[in-house]
């Protein structure tokens, strides 16, 4: 979906500050990737992603359940990757969303800037990630917050982040996001029972944990880019979180890597694309996959995305339910009594620091993770 015409483009916001988005002539040296770059669009083969209806198991239909395990259960071994339809959020929330969207971009490049992610924090506006890096630069504009998933336990919701940090003109767009994030935030954790069954292991192993757990909203808007070629909008990377939830708009631009070739998935206005993160990963102890994939930029159209990025309580001990353990035993494996572990425990805590802190995600962040945590004392279970 393209924005509204009638919206202003945030890019055009003027603004007295340099923006690295908005350069004069050219492309600027930190935005060129050094690697080879991603080609036009239309060259890019489609993912071949299932597209999961998931009215039927919401429904509790018996057959349409099997159905949708069967297609989770593959695409997770195959790449992670595949997009639900028939998950009940009303498509007004997502077109709301995108609506707060172009308000929060297209506030003055001023306004962004004061609310700009502080150092040591998640949370905030950041033009192209410049604040943490200087070379590689996606081109892009991102605006992240939290999100907790048991309300209860709530001490500051969206609605209240929005009102304090960027003012009350922005309360209605508080509102639309946390209606939406608390949908998305649904659809997730019933696909984390859908997970949980493809795998043989209680329907509610995971979706108990993520309850408990809290979301990272990032809202991605990708200006056009004269060197579409020479740029990356985001650059490949694997979620290190554990399931995310994204809607992209009807441009296009998000691709995964599957057997060493980029491949696009094709836009769905009905549809999240789901994708497996590492951490879930771990908790399947590596049965499912956390595919490389990336977001490329085109010449003519902006692009907006908005990924959810669900993650268990920050001190929760990250490690497959043990009935997993003896279902994926492998015939190398019989030494170890059928419980072959492929990750220590960690916690969850412990890898969201490293990964905003220490590590730009990549195609090997948990096992770079691995390798700085086995040097360390071991968390306590709890
Ligand atoms: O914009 C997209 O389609 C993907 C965004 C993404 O991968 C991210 O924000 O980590």
């Amino acid at each position: 979906m393209e924005s509204p015409k009638s919206s202003p483009s945030p890019s055009s916001a003027s603004t007295p500050f340099p923006c690295p988005l908005n350069p004069s002539p050219g492309l600027p040296g930190e935005f060129v990737w050094s690697r080879e770059g991603p080609g036009p669009l239309d060259l890019v083969p489609a993912l071949d992603v299932p597209v999961i209806d998931l009215g039927g198991f919401l429904r509790g239909e018996l057959e349409e359940t099997s159905r949708a395990i069967e297609l989770v259960r593959a695409a997770c071994m195959a790449h992670g990757f595949f997009q639900v339809i028939g998950h009940g959020v009303d498509l007004s929330l997502i077109d709301a969303a995108y609506d707060a969207t172009d308000r929060v971009f297209g506030m003055p490049m001023s306004r962004k800037v004061g609310l700009r992610r502080k150092e040591g924090t998640f949370w905030g506006y950041s033009y192209a990630h410049s604040d943490r890096y200087s070379s590689n630069l996606p081109w892009k504009e991102t605006f992240t917050f939290g999100f907790e998933h048991n309300q209860a336990k709530s001490t500051r919701g969206v609605v209240d982040y929005f009102a304090d940090m960027v003012g009350r003109d922005f309360v209605h767009v508080g509102w639309a996001y946390q209606k939406y994030c608390e949908a998305a935030k649904e659809t997730g954790l019933a696909i984390m029972e859908l997970i949980a069954m493809s795998l043989g292991v209680d329907r509610g192993h995971y979706s108990r944990i993520f309850k408990e757990g809290s979301s990272i909203m990032r809202c991605n808007y990708y200006p056009p880019c004269e060197k579409e070629e020479e740029t990356m909008g985001t650059g490949p990377h694997c979620d290190p979180t554990s399931l995310t939830v994204l809607h992209q708009d009807g441009v296009g631009g998000l691709q995964v890597l599957l057997d060493g070739m980029w491949r696009a998935v094709t836009p769905r206005h009905d549809a999240f694309v789901i994708n497996i993160g590492d951490t879930m990963m771990a908790m399947t102890n590596g049965v499912y996959k956390s595919c490389l994939h990336r977001a490329v930029v085109n010449k003519e159209k902006e692009r907006r995305s908005l990924a959810l990025f669900m993650c268990p309580p920050e001190d929760h001990l990250v490690a497959p339910p043990p009935d997993l353990l003896l279902t994926t035993t492998t015939k190398d494996d019989d030494d170890d009594d059928g419980k072959v572990r492929k990750y220590p425990d960690f916690k969850w805590g412990q890898m969201l620091r490293f990964t905003q802190s220490q590590y730009r995600a990549d195609v090997a962040t948990l096992e770079s993770f691995i390798n700085t945590v086995s040097n360390q004392t071991p968390p306590k279970s709890r």
